[in-house]
């Protein structure tokens, strides 16, 4: 019975502080209240489930002997290894997982264990509480293993994927907007001028007619020698099913989140900010870019509000906390000097290209302007010079 209490009290310590570090990152870090809400619910499940073991806390206690614990000097590199507050998620959500086997594995060998009472809840302020009515103590314990995992997921993928998206020149590209060439060509034309993402922006089609384009378009993107970014403007289901590498997220579509929901990692998220507390949220959320802008007036999306270049200026001052960037709205090669002497290393460029009768020219001009810059160096930046 003592070696029992022992390792149960290591494993319900073990899950309580799993649990608080997940419900920390969920509240501080995510701000997501039902999250936050859903760990603070489990761990009061798991003081109620603890409550069926049949032992008392001071035995619980009572069993405890960390000093002469043969275990606690067996220490592994990994365990000192967290890169960024996703892999700290992920080793709580493991720890959790374990520690919760360990108990219910142990309370089915359990002389003393109870079952649930059979009327009403363990705690009825909560409806989700440990023990349904009647059941043992090791169900009550699967159960919240269960939950566990569900948890788990839910807080490591809403902190996105630990990819940063870095493109120098997204091309937008929309079929309206292509007055001289289909919108196959200018794409075709923009990547052979060394643009390294192509998004697809429809707004008007059918959803038919938008996945056979976005599947034309992730043949052509990733076929030949240099592979280039296929995005998908609004549509994650669309960006899936044609096996895009990513999709573009606008302040009215749906959110990061969401969209880690349907594909976890298998798409990278880019969101459009036009402010600093659009992109701390962009952040927080796991987006790996940002649309950043717009940067001048734009024929292709009007905004009422022009960001402008000192947005921009504001937000490289936070990178590289912040995602990548890519500078968007109203660029041409008659203006990018502008934004590439503020800093800019990434451009999305829609009309500029789509309207011209020779795109591949206006892609070189502007990756032209955009290496130009990045050789001329800092000395050469400041747009206020
Ligand atoms: N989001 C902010 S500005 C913009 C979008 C989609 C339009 C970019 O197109 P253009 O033609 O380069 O201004
Ligand atoms: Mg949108």
């Amino acid at each position: 019975m003592h070696s029992a209490a022992r390792i149960l009290d290591a494993n319900l310590n073990r899950a309580r502080e799993a649990l608080r570090v997940l419900e920390d990152i969920a509240r501080f870090a995510l701000d997501d209240r039902e999250l936050s809400g859903e760990l603070k619910s489990m761990r009061h499940a798991l003081r109620d489930a603890a409550a069926l073991l049949g032992i008392d806390d001071l035995e619980l206690i009572a069993a405890r002997d960390a000093v002469h614990d043969v275990g606690k000097d067996i220490k592994t590199q990994a365990e000192g290894e967290r890169e960024s507050l996703r892999s700290v998620a992920s080793a709580a959500g493991k720890r959790l997982t374990e520690a919760l086997r360990s108990i219910e594995e142990i309370a089915k060998a359990l002389p003393g264990a109870i079952r649930a009472p059979a009327r009403g809840g363990m705690n009825d302020a909560e409806p989700r509480a440990a023990a349904q009515p009647d059941e043992p103590a090791w169900r009550a314990f699967e159960r919240l293993r269960y939950r566990a995992y569900d948890a788990e997921m839910r807080t490591v993928l809403a902190l996105g994927s630990p990819r940063r998206a870095t493109w120098k020149l997204c091309v937008i590209v929309t079929k309206d907007l292509c007055r001289h060439h289909s919108w196959l060509d200018v794409a075709n034309e923009a990547i052979e001028a060394g643009a390294d993402c192509i998004q697809l922006r429809e707004k008007d089609i059918s959803d038919a007619e938008l996945l056979a384009r976005a599947r034309v378009l992730v043949e052509l993107c990733h076929t030949g020698g240099s592979r280039v970014a296929a995005v998908i403007n609004d549509r994650p289901d669309i960006a899936l099913l044609a096996g895009a590498d990513g999709v573009h997220l606008g302040q009215e579509d749906m959110s990061v989140a969401d969209v880690r929901r349907l594909s976890g990692a298998r798409l990278l998220v880019g969101v459009s900010t036009a402010n600093i507390l659009h992109a701390t949220r962009a952040l927080r959320e796991g987006a790996d870019y940002c649309g950043v802008g717009p940067m001048f007036p734009s024929t292709t999306k009007h905004k009422d509000t022009i960001a402008g270049l000192e947005y921009l200026k504001k937000y490289l001052e936070y990178e590289p906390r912040l995602p990548p960037h890519l500078a968007i709205g109203g660029i041409a090669p008659g203006n990018i000097d502008l934004v590439a002497k503020t800093g800019a290393t990434g451009v999305a460029v829609s009309s500029a290209v789509c309207e011209s009768m020779h795109p591949g020219d206006v892609v070189r001009r502007l990756l032209g302007a955009m290496t130009r810059t990045r050789d001329a160096g800092p000395g050469a930046s400041p747009i206020e010079g």
